[in-house]
């Protein structure tokens, strides 16, 4: 990222994506597994390839999208790691109380990091049709997993600068 003009604020901070020596926990949903496995393997591999080794990774599978801010809730408790990446998917067509799980999981997964400063980020696809879903898991509009490791990593870095 350039640096802005130094002249215009005291110090300007931003994360990096060096994962080395950092920890993260993978919390995914089992509920759309063929969707889910693929936001985790995106996840996966984005981790590693930004030098996060094995060893430093923990994944948690839950049934579903509503249980994925009680698994990161205990893992900030365990203090268990420096990031918490929440994977799931929500399909519209399939789910009568659509807006009440997206909310629901939206509200949790945010609030665990507001309230502890442990970065949790929310990589739920929430969409219409299960094509949808497959567009954003590793087709043509990429892979919603890699994106939230993207941003575990910035993030767990730039809460150790601030
Ligand atoms: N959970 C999901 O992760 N995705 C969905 O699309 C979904 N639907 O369709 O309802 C879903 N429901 C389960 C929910 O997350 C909880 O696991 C369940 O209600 C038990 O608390």
């Amino acid at each position: 990222m350039k640096p802005l003009s130094a002249k215009r604020a005291r110090r300007i901070v931003a994360g990096d994506y060096a994962g080395a020596g950092r920890r993260f926990a993978v919390c995914v949903s089992r509920f759309n597994e063929y969707i889910t496995r693929a936001l985790l393997d995106g996840c996966l591999d984005q981790l590693a390839r930004h030098g996060v080794p094995s060893d430093n990774v923990d994944v948690f599978w839950v049934p579903g999208a509503l249980e994925l801010a009680t698994c990161a809730r205990r893992i900030v408790e365990r203090k268990a790691a420096d990031a918490i990446i929440c994977l799931g998917c929500v399909i519209r067509g399939e789910t009568a109380h659509y807006d009440h799980v997206c909310r629901e999981t939206a509200k949790g997964i945010a609030e665990i990091g507001r309230r502890t400063g442990v970065p949790c980020l929310f990589g739920v696809l929430t969409v219409d049709s299960i094509e949808q879903a497959i567009e954003r898991a590793g087709t043509k509009l990429g892979n919603a997993g890699a994106a939230s490791a993207l941003a575990a990593l910035e993030m767990a870095s730039l809460m150790e600068k601030i």
